[in-house]
């Protein structure tokens, strides 16, 4: 007799490509139409579930956890972050947590580069004009943004997507800084000349554009807090593509709206998807750009993403160690 097929469910719809190869390989049950499941959906499918794949917009909390069926074996989580899973209260229960790192990389780098552009630029602002009927034709002192070339970056979190991004900011003529919880090895800092500045405090007070590339963890929760914001200069912009609990939102709002920082460009913020009225405000006056957690949203980003789901998966229904399992010690 052929083997039970393990029971998958997905809470979000995954590229076609993906979902195809899931119901071949699994029992697979979808979610065709993309709207989110509620909380009590969730533990209700988890209750008979072998594998639950939630993404970033799931929060799997230790109750719900709790309430999830023996069955329950593996969270394989569509998205790099795992800050919306319990991994701790999962183990505990001998539920293992997979992600989907390393294929997202690039990606994000390249639309937090585009953010530094943006803001710097003012590249939102100028693209807005001609299709308002406003261009009254070139003038030279108009739309004047910050030369990024030669300007200091820092960089909080020089992980792999940190050292995407400082691989891109070199090449575009950018002071490469970074703080990081370990210096990384010489090898790296080098091909991008990077200073690392064991102080974030200090690297904050020095720097022109500062970008967060750090996991959320409890350790990164407003590790830009009320405090560390206010040693941001005058002219400097803040960039954050990893997550919005990292920045205290509520004061860099306030500062931008005082004029204390020049300006943001922001893809996550601290309750997804609501953000507050006062930030949308600061965007129509062209002070902060906002993106809708755009970062790793490519067609070919989010089918790798979904291959490692695959392949993590499988590997655990074969009884083999899943190859991108969470450690604590990650956390
Ligand atoms: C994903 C992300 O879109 O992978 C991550 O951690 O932040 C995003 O780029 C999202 O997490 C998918 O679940």
């Amino acid at each position: 007799m052929a083997k039970k097929k393990p029971l998958v469910v997905v809470t979000r719809k995954l590229p076609d490509i993906i979902e195809t190869r899931m119901c071949e390989l699994f029992d697979t049950r979808l979610n065709m139409d993309d709207r989110p499941m509620s909380p009590a959906e969730i533990i209700e499918a988890a209750k008979t579930a072998d594998v639950l794949v939630p993404t970033v917009t799931d929060r799997i909390d230790a109750a719900m956890i709790a309430a999830a069926g023996d069955r329950l074996k593996l969270i394989a989580n569509f998205g790099n972050g795992v800050d919306n899973i319990d991994v701790v209260a999962a183990n505990e229960r001998g539920i293992d947590v997979t992600n989907t790192p390393g294929v997202l990389t690039e990606d994000t780098a390249d639309m937090t580069m585009a953010l530094i552009l943006a803001v710097a630029r003012r590249i939102v602002e100028g693209a807005h004009v001609i299709p308002g009927g406003e261009w009254g034709g070139w003038s030279p002192t108009w739309m004047l943004g910050q030369r990024i070339t030669g300007k200091r970056l820092g960089i909080v979190g020089m992980g792999r997507i940190g050292q995407a991004l400082a691989r891109r900011a070199h090449a575009f003529g950018l002071q490469i800084h970074y703080h990081n919880r370990r210096r990384v090895a010489s090898s790296i800092e080098e091909a991008v000349e990077a200073t690392y500045w064991e102080s974030l405090d200090q690297m904050l007070a020095r720097m022109d554009i500062v970008s967060i590339n750090c996991p959320h963890t409890p350790a990164t929760y407003h590790l830009l807090s009320a405090r560390r914001l206010k040693y941001l200069r005058p002219h400097a912009i803040l960039v954050n593509t990893a997550r919005g609990e990292v920045i205290d939102e509520v004061t860099l709002t306030a500062m931008l709206q005082a004029g204390e920082i020049a300006g943001a460009g922001l893809d996550v913020f601290e309750h997804e998807p609501a953000v507050s009225s006062k930030l949308t405000k600061l965007a129509a006056a062209g002070k902060v750009t906002l993106l809708p957690h755009m970062g790793s949203a490519t067609t070919e980003g989010r089918i790798d993403m979904g291959d490692k789901v695959i392949v993590n998966v499988k590997a655990f229904m074969d009884g083999h160690r899943p190859p991108d399992r969470v450690l604590q010690s990650m956390l």
